[in-house]
């Protein structure tokens, strides 16, 4: 009793609006004002100490500050922007609306919205397809520019990134890279137990002669001759990304899932 008493009376005697006050109705929490405007109000008449400063007694630096202009410092008591993290930033994913400039990592990948398309850091842009029937690898190229616009492509791993990109943007579902606008240059052209990129396998090339990137397995008896030259492989992958089997047959690989790109962004 005598402890509380105490306390009162310090309180009582503090100058200025430095109080902390609890109202009844609702109840509401006002540090350096009586009327406070949320839960919690801190209100500073400091022009120099940070509004909020969060710290540890045990490790050199702060936690967090609200500095005099209202800037987030997240390892600073000066951040220089609205928002400063003095030290690595790790992002992550979930399932609320993004808006443009929203940034995200996913897999192995940094997505940054634009407002209408997450793109990876390198500008890759890609859509994910589902349609109610198997399409080959010509119709699937065909429904990429015809639903987004001529420079949408069906996928062509261009690099290594590229093909990773892609595979983190369908979150690792395998399905959706099952076809690619990578084609025989004419009817029976192999590259059998081949690294299958455009360095290493010439006779197969990607829809318009760029660069693509497979894989560099050359454990693969395959393609050995079977596609047409506007038919795709079927492609299989392994849990982490990289190819696991591919096989060229005689009809052309078809699938109801594949991936549109944005190609020369
Ligand atoms: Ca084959």
């Amino acid at each position: 009793m005598i402890k509380k008493i105490f306390l009162c009376a310090v309180l009582a005697g503090l100058p200025g609006p430095a109080f902390a006050q609890k109202m009844s109705t609702p109840r509401k929490v006002g540090i350096g004002t009586a009327s406070p405007q949320g839960q919690l109000h801190v209100a500073s008449d400091s022009t120099t100490d940070p509004f909020v400063l969060v710290t540890s007694h045990s490790i050199t630096g702060y936690g967090l500050a609200v500095s005099t202009s209202g800037s987030v410092g997240i390892g600073t008591t000066a951040p220089g922007q609205l928002l400063e993290v003095a030290g690595k930033l790790k992002l992550g994913d979930d399932a609320s609306a993004p808006g443009a400039g929203t940034l995200k990592w996913v897999g192995k990948t940094l997505l940054v919205y634009d407002g209408a398309l997450w793109k990876s850091s390198s500008g890759w842009a890609f859509q994910a397809v589902t349609v109610g029937s198997a399409y080959g690898a010509a119709a699937a190229d065909s429904y990429c520019r015809s639903t987004y616009g001529a420079e949408w492509r069906l996928l062509v791993p261009r690099t290594a990134e590229h093909l990773r990109a892609a595979w983190d943007f369908v979150g690792g579902d395998a399905g959706y890279l099952t076809i690619l606008a990578i084609y025989p240059r004419t009817t029976g052209n192999t590259c059998v137990s081949t690294a299958i990129t455009s360095f290493t396998c010439t006779a197969w090339h990607a829809y318009d002669d760029g660069p693509y990137w497979v894989g560099t397995k050359t454990t693969i008896t395959e393609p050995n001759g079977d596609n047409c030259p506007t038919c795709s492989m079927n492609y299989s992958w392994n849990s982490d990304g990289t190819i696991s089997a591919y096989n060229d047959v005689p009809a052309g690989y078809t699938s109801a899932k594949f991936i549109c790109m944005l190609d020369h962004p």
